[in-house]
């Protein structure tokens, strides 16, 4: 069994220090932190949502797979984020209000903390009013909302709509992501943005901040 399998399926299996282990052995085995992410950690989870959806897995099984995925990811989160020095600029990032997902929201945070931006992570459950009173404060140039329900998409438009409230919305770009957000929701609620995953959302706010 290769080192990527082992922690595949250590995840899968709910198995967290073993996850831990395996990222670690991984690690100094010379193996890029993005494979083990990737080839291992999220192709996990890929195979976790599908046995989830199968009936094979419940809602407890799928936790202790999350949180065998999050203690490999704390493992590898300084090795994605080396290398920013100077800010390429604000990020507030949240999942939002009604949703308890966090990894995918996380992995951004991550990505853009690697590739030099500076985090304010909101964490999950982030009411409108709490996205708004975040960029008051902190002033980014962006805000970053995840959604993993369809029951929770809703709140995005309503975060914006609180933003346009309290007349910030020209002030800040809202980028938006998540399994079930797709490119025509983010133009139809009026978000300048959209990413499929957390690579391209680096991308995206690059050129969004960029344009800014
Ligand atoms: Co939940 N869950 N879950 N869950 N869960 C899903 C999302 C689901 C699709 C499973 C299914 O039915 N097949 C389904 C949603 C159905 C729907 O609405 N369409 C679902 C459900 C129904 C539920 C509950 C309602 C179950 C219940 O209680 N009956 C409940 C809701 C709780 C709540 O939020 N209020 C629930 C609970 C949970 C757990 C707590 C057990 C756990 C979450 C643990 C945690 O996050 N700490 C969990 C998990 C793990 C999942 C699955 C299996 C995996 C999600 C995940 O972490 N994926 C998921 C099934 C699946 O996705 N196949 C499922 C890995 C992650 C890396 O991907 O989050 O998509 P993802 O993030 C990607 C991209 O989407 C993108 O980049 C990331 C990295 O590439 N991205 C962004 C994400 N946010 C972005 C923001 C951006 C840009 C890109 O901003 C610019």
């Amino acid at each position: 069994m290769s080192q990527i399998e082992a922690i595949y399926n250590a995840v899968l299996e709910g198995d967290a220090p073993g996850t831990k282990a395996g990222v670690n052995a991984a690690v100094n085995a010379g193996i890029p932190a993005e494979t083990i992410l990737k080839e291992g950690l999220i192709a996990a989870m890929g195979e976790v949502g599908r046995l989830f959806e199968e009936n094979e897995y419940f809602v407890p099984e799928m936790l202790v797979s999350a949180r065998a995925m999050q203690g490999g990811l704390a493992i590898l989160k300084p090795l994605l984020a080396a290398g920013g020095t100077t800010p390429s600029g604000k990020v507030v990032v949240g999942t939002v209000k009604g949703d308890l997902h966090d990894i995918g929201k996380n992995l951004v945070a991550m990505m853009l903390e690697g590739a030099g931006f500076e985090i304010v992570d909101l964490g999950t459950d982030v009411s409108p009013a709490k996205f708004v009173n975040a960029v008051v404060e902190h002033k980014p140039q962006a805000i970053a909302m995840s959604a993993l329900l369809t029951t929770t998409m809703p709140s995005m438009k309503n975060t914006i709509g609180a933003l346009e409230e309290a007349g910030l919305r020209g002030s800040v770009k809202v980028m938006i992501g998540g399994a079930p957000v797709t490119d025509g929701y983010a133009k139809q609620i009026g978000a300048d943005g959209y990413s499929p995953d957390a690579s391209s959302a680096v991308r995206l706010a690059k050129s969004l901040i960029g344009a800014a």
